[in-house]
This record gives C-alpha cells, sequence and structure tokens, in this order.
C-alpha cells in the first residue's frame, strides 16, 4: 500500500475495483492457467520511467489456449465493383467461428446481404479507371456497441442510439464527400454525423494497380468498429499492360488479413474496458495488443500450397500491433520477393529475409516453396516487439511469434508462374529543388500524466477539433518532416488523397530537442545541431509509393509529397470540396485520441 497511499482514497479505490474486475474477468473466461507476466505487461512497466504503476490497459485476461493450425484459412470471396452496377455494401451484427474450440464471436461485418456479411468483409475488386459505385449501409441494430465506449474523448455519440459507422477507403483518389470523414457517420436510425454528405460513394480507381482496404473511420470509436470487423481489402487491377501478367494468379494469389484479438472462452471480444486515468478518459486506453493472431478470420490458421510459387498480398489491419514478418522452413528462412507496396509496384523485385508492416500498410510479396516435399510444413512468423521498435522482445514461448502455417501438398504439373524482371516502370521519386517545395515540419507527442500513462497524443500540438493548418495547393510539392518525440513506439502515418515517397529518416536528440538546447536547423555535425547521425534513406522494406509511413521514435522521418494523381496528371475529380481530407497516425488508439488532423486542398 506504500505505493498506494499517494494517491487519493478514490484512486485507491478504483485500482482495487480494476483488480477486482480484472481477477473476475479471468474467473469467468475459463483460464485455468494463472496468468504469467506477459510482454503486455513488460512494455506497461517499461512506458513509465518515473512510475511503477502499471498500466490497467494493458493487464487484459489472458484468451483461452487455443490450438494452433486447426482451422483452414478461409479465402476472402472477390466481388468486382467494376460492372458498371452499383454494389450495396452493409454492415451487419454477425457472429462467426474464429477457431474450431471456441463459441462464435460477436461481430460487425461487410456483404452484399445479411446471410453473406461476414469478417473480414469481401475483397472488392476494382479496374483501373474504371468507376466504382457503392453504397454503404449500416444494418446494425444494436442500441449500443458491444465494445465500450469512452464519451471522454471526441466520438460518434448519436443522440437516438444505434453504432454510427462511416468507411473509408484506404488508399485511393476521390472526392473528400466520398472519402468517409470522420465525423460523416450514419447510424441504422437516420441519424448522421455533422459533416455527413452522402453515403453512395464513388470511386474513379485512378491510382496505379495496388492492394488498398477500406475499414470503418468514424471519430473516436474506429479502434472499437475495426475490432468489431468493418473491415475488408480493395484490389485496384491494372490492363495487361499495365501490370505483369506472369505473376501467380488464381489460387496462387493469396489476400491476407492479420488482425491480433484478445478472446474470452465463450468466443467474445476481450477489449479494455477500463482506462489508465479514469479521471480522465474512463475507458481509452493508448494501446491494444491481443494474443491471439487472426488471419482472414481464423485464429492461426494453416494453407495448404502446392511447392509452386505464391503471391501473398498482405495486410496488417492490427490497431497497434506492427508485424515483423518471417517465413520460415525448419531452421531455414525462405526470402519474400517484395514486388509492390500500398501504392503498387516496384520496379524489380527486391529479396527481403523480413518485413515489418506497420497496422495499416500492405505488402505485395512472392513466396516460393519450390522445391519443398509435400507433407513439409513452413510457417509465416512474427518477431514484432510489443510496442515497436522499442517495446519488449516477444518471449521464445509466446504464441504470437507464429501467424499461419503453409502445408505443402504435391502436385504433379508445372508451376507456370514467374517473377519477371521488369514489373513495371516505377522510379523513385526527383527531389525538386527547395525554393519550389514546401516544408512543414510536425511533433509527435505523447501528453502524459502523473501515474507515466498516456492520456492523449498530439500532431503538432494540434488537436482534430483544431482549425485546418494544413491547407496545400494542387499541384503543390511539399516535404513532410515528422519529429517523433514519443521514446518507443513508431507513429504509422497515413495521408488521405495522395501517394507518397519515404526520402530520409535522421537521428536525433529528442531530450536536448525537447529542452531548447539545440536545434535542427543545424545539420548534422554543426555546432548546436540535435542531430546524432547523418540521415539515412528509405531501406528496402520503405521504398515505393506509400499511402502510410512509420514516423520512427528518436528520429526526424521525411516524406515527399505531391498533390496531384499518382500517374502525374491531374485530379480528373474535385479534391477541394466539404468536408475535407486527414491525415493521422495509424495507431487506432491514437487516431481516436487525438492524433488525426484535418487536411484540404485548394486550387
Ligand atoms: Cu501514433
Amino acid at each position: 500500500m506504500g505505493q498506494l497511499a499517494r494517491y487519493s482514497p478514490w484512486r485507491v479505490l478504483f485500482i482495487l475495483l480494476a483488480a477486482l474486475i480484472v481477477f473476475l474477468v479471468f474467473l469467468t473466461s475459463g483460464g485455468s492457467t494463472k496468468p504469467k507476466r506477459t510482454a503486455l505487461e513488460l512494455a506497461a512497466s517499461t512506458k513509465a520511467d518515473n512510475s511503477s504503476e502499471q498500466s490497467v490497459c494493458l493487464i487484459l485476461a489472458p484468451s483461452p489456449n487455443l490450438t494452433q493450425f486447426v482451422d483452414a484459412l478461409p479465402i476472402i470471396p472477390i466481388i468486382n465493383v467494376s460492372t458498371g452496377e452499383k454494389i450495396v455494401m452493409k454492415a451487419f451484427t454477425i457472429h462467426q467461428k474464429l477457431h474450431r474450440d471456441l463459441p462464435p464471436t460477436r461481430l460487425y461485418g461487410f456483404g452484399t446481404s445479411e446471410s453473406n456479411a461476414q469478417y473480414p468483409g469481401p475483397a472488392l475488386q476494382a479496374t483501373r479507371n474504371v468507376r466504382s459505385r457503392i453504397r454503404w449501409e449500416n444494418h446494425i441494430a444494436d442500441e449500443q456497441h458491444f465494445l465500450a465506449l469512452d464519451k471522454t474523448i471526441l466520438a460518434a455519440l448519436p443522440r437516438r442510439g444505434g453504432v454510427p459507422i462511416v468507411t473509408h477507403l484506404h488508399g485511393m483518389e476521390l472526392e473528400p464527400k466520398y472519402d468517409g470523414h470522420p465525423e460523416a457517420w450514419f447510424t441504422k436510425y437516420g441519424e448522421t454525423g455533422p459533416r455527413y454528405v452522402t453515403q453512395d460513394y464513388e470511386y474513379l480507381n485512378t491510382v496505379l494497380p495496388s492492394m488498398l482496404w477500406y475499414h470503418d473511420h468514424s471519430i473516436g470509436i474506429t479502434r472499437l468498429n475495426l475490432a468489431a470487423g468493418l473491415a475488408g481489402p480493395y484490389v485496384v487491377r491494372g490492363s495487361k499492360h499495365e501490370e505483369p501478367t506472369s505473376l501467380p494468379k488464381g489460387d496462387q494469389e493469396i489476400f491476407l488479413f492479420i488482425q491480433d484479438k484478445q478472446l474470452f472462452a465463450n468466443g467474445s471480444i476481450n477489449f479494455p474496458s477500463v482506462g489508465d486515468d479514469v479521471t480522465m478518459h474512463p475507458v481509452w486506453c493508448p494501446g491494444y495488443y491481443g494474443d491471439t493472431m487472426v488471419v482472414n478470420g481464423k485464429v492461426w490458421p494453416y494453407h495448404e500450397v502446392f511447392p509452386f510459387k505464391y503471391r501473398l498480398r498482405i495486410l496488417n489491419g492490427a490497431s497497434e500491433r506492427f508485424l515483423d514478418l518471417q517465413i520460415n522452413h525448419g531452421n531455414k528462412t525462405l526470402p519474400f520477393h517484395k514486388i509492390g507496396t500500398d501504392g503498387g509496384y516496384l520496379r524489380s523485385s527486391v529479396r527481403l529475409n523480413h518485413l515489418v508492416l506497420s497496422p495499416g500498410e500492405r505488402i505485395d510479396c512472392v513466396v516460393d516453396f519450390t522445391g519443398l516435399k509435400a507433407g513439409d510444413r513452413v510457417l509465416l512468423n512474427n518477431t514484432g516487439n510489443v510496442a515497436y521498435p522499442g517495446g519488449p522482445p516477444l518471449d521464445a514461448g509466446d504464441k504470437m511469434r507464429a501467424v499461419l502455417e503453409f502445408r505443402i501438398v504435391a502436385n504433379s504439373t508445372a508451376d507456370r508462374s514467374r517473377i519477371p524482371k521488369n514489373l513495371s516502370d516505377y522510379s523513385p521519386p526527383v527531389v525538386p529543388a527547395a525554393n519550389r517545395t514546401r516544408f512543414r515540419h510536425f511533433i509527435l507527442t505523447e501528453t502524459i500524466n502523473n501515474a507515466g500513462n498516456g492520456t492523449e497524443l498530439l500532431l503538432a500540438n494540434r488537436s482534430f477539433q483544431d482549425p485546418v493548418t494544413e491547407i496545400s495547393h494542387l499541384g503543390a510539392t511539399e516535404i513532410w518532416q515528422f519529429i517523433s518525440l514519443t521514446p518507443s513506439v513508431a507513429h504509422p502515418i497515413h495521408l488521405h488523397l495522395v501517394k507518397f515517397h519515404v526520402l530520409d529518416v535522421q537521428p536525433m536528440d529528442t531530450g536536448s530537442y525537447l529542452n531548447s538546447t539545440c536545434s535542427l536547423i543545424y545539420d548534422y555535425g554543426q555546432p548546436g545541431s540535435c542531430f546524432l547521425g547523418p540521415s539515412r534513406p528509405p531501406d528496402p522494406q520503405e521504398i515505393g509509393w506509400k499511402d502510410i509511413a512509420s514516423a520512427w521514435p528518436g528520429n526526424v522521418t521525411r516524406i515527399l509529397v505531391t498533390f496531384r494523381s499518382q500517374d502525374g496528371s491531374a485530379f480528373r475529380f474535385d479534391p477541394t470540396g466539404e468536408p475535407g481530407f486527414l491525415w493521422h497516425c495509424h495507431l487506432l488508439s491514437h487516431e481516436d485520441n487525438s492524433m488525426m488532423r484535418p487536411m484540404n486542398v485548394v486550387y
């Protein structure tokens, strides 16, 4: 009690109550093993140097001990959205079995009807430069969200009940009224957010061939709606002149939608319902790290493959968990051949032994199982630290080290696919002269309370409600510099409307910067400079067109963005209208409170 004596009786009462709730939840979850000190708790205890108090947020009751690789990987069904017909995508409450030994889990899912609504939603397949029309409908009848809301953060709170949703097509160039603005939400009961314009969206699919994804973006509850399942892949296909035709296709092209979840024994989702600082935010937590890996809606599935090449289009749909992926066959590592990014193909493939994928990020890669024998098992593994990159590593026996098992089955035919030498005419960006470039810089910070717990996250000390400061001219080229002052977590920064490139990353002395005893206007090596070393170019994982890039802690990360269509032409629509666009951190708990800013473009 010595530590607790520093706090008011109410705070002591709360901590005891929270501990009791955690204990009761653990008992009712059917857990039979003693909860051990997990990497999550270690992350919590290392988070605050000035406090021995643990984060309540990160101590969730462990999920039931589910056997890995007993369910087949679901293949996400594809819906063609470039037929000329309007597609209606409907959100419903669904109950879906995530694992052989779990009762069905209550989720929200998308489909064209209640009977085919699923988590994740179907893969929407568009043809480049052919318009898609999608009407997004909300059929979720719940009086309120089944996951706990925090009413102290700016959030969609309908007065007449219901669950607000609004769908953002992440990576698409489009008119703002079709962008899924966080305040353009709507409920089943006809109530709409203050920036609602329409729910009949049009996508011109002018971006280069690539995998995008659609997901909910409702203000203050995005983390809840994504944990509940409102997301799915969206792929833009090019003509045969725009895409290599020899790559693995058909059954040899697989969408992998990865999320971590924490589950109760009754199948339901275990999501934080008590915040670290209840006086400020009774429910909101700065992060959610589940202890169970879910791929395409199944817990640790397996997938049978031939000894052929496979194209994996991987999407990290997690709230906060970065993935550091490897493919292992016994002691051997199979390389990933990276062929594309969030924003399309590279010029030629890059061989990588591991892949880091932030929440919101996608990778297009080929893995070659040639030479493996029937019966061989190959694992898609994860070594990403909890709180990436500065958090503690996963324990040797942590089940989160595995994602998916590939099982080799025999096939007497030949694999006709190949990775062509030349994938596209992609070339790295040319940096214009400084006098033709606008520079913007942003500090990325987390507000910490006396107990060392985060209470909000900010971009340039501004929140979502502050007036628009990022107003860019159409056609302008800008360099955005992210000065990340948070100690351990990278913030994956996503810009709506545009694609960009990572220019470079440069280490800096955040302590001296915060004390104003150095400056970033001096180059590395000059007296008074905050820089601790020269800048490094984007590494092989960061090259290529991006719509999301990690701002690394203790570094200045620079991106180059031009406010025109990805193919270099002017936008074929008016991007200047209401309700405008956004840029934000894609860690969903950060985005929800309040690491998101409006962004407008003007003529
Ligand atoms: Cu963040």
